[in-house]
């Protein structure tokens, strides 16, 4: 009994209570993304999500293939792979047996292409951390944070930044329009909520994808969060919600992967405007 509950409180834990941590810490950080539920909850929609996604660095104690053994011992499996050449990013993402299961996507800096200053920092922090740490999402295991240091990483890349401040957590949870019984369109969906005044990430226009590339994405633009620095509270951007709507491919199927050019554009919902 003792064995087991030491076994369990390691590494098995179900998907559905990692993922209903990281919404509870998701929707502090989003109180947009709780709006938009309850806005689409009193229209007596029932909410699927279609993919959450994490953020890492390619540091060995951090990479992707350190961050996805949770999901794989929940059962998910690898599927696509993505790159990103000008962000410096590589993703890779997840499908469960259980189709009611979101898809997991997570992506990756490269921290060799960035500058030994950026990589001075980083390893700072990821330096120390134990694997326990990194995978207990959601989890920033570094205590302090510097808005200096916050600045100086934004001026090399805007997911560097992020990660430092935010760690791995969900940045967004993704409403599959698909499954909305009332919103017939991503077009229906960005002037249902545009019209309730939120902001969408317009960058590559303001959807992004094609019916043909069987996946039409927006997003709104991060919501902005105050953060204890060292140096004192600054608003920076947090996280944001996304919206996808899937085709069926030739033989009928849903189409289930990413669209690297769309997703390129996706990612700078939590910049620094
Ligand atoms: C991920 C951006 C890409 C998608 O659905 O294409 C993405 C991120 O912001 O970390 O989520
Ligand atoms: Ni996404």
């Amino acid at each position: 009994m003792i064995l087991f509950e030491s076994m369990k409180s390691k590494s098995q834990n179900t998907y559905q209570e990692v993922i209903a941590r990281c919404w509870s810490d998701y929707v502090s950080k989003t109180p947009s993304a709780e709006a938009i539920h309850d806005l689409l909850a009193d229209r007596g929609e029932h909410i699927v999500n279609d993919h959450i996604a994490f953020r890492t660095f390619n540091h060995p104690k951090t990479r992707i293939s350190v961050l996805e053994k949770p999901f794989l011992e929940a059962g998910y499996k690898a599927r696509g792979t993505y790159h990103f050449e000008a962000k410096k990013l590589v993703a890779q993402h997840y499908e469960h047996p259980d189709a009611d299961a979101p898809k997991i996507f997570i992506s990756e800096l490269l921290l060799e292409e960035f500058s030994p200053e950026l990589n001075h920092v980083i390893s700072e922090i990821v330096e120390p951390l134990e694997e326990e740490e990194v995978v207990a999402f959601p989890s920033r295991p570094w205590q302090n944070v510097s808005f200096e240091t916050y600045r100086s990483l934004l001026a090399e890349s805007e997911y560097a930044a992020w990660m430092y401040v935010f760690g791995f957590c969900a940045n967004h949870f993704t409403i599959l329009v698909n499954e909305l019984k009332g919103i017939k369109s991503l077009e229906e969906m960005d002037e249902f909520l545009k019209s309730q005044g939120f902001e969408f990430n317009i960058s590559g226009g303001e959807i992004k994808g094609t019916p043909a590339e069987l996946l039409e994405q927006s997003s709104i633009l991060a919501d902005k969060m105050e953060v204890d620095f060292v140096e004192g509270k600054r608003e920076i951007p947090s996280c944001y919600y996304e919206f996808a709507r899937r085709y069926a491919d030739a033989d009928g199927k849903l189409f289930q992967g990413f669209i690297a050019k769309s997703a390129d554009k996706i990612f700078e919902s939590t910049d620094v405007r």
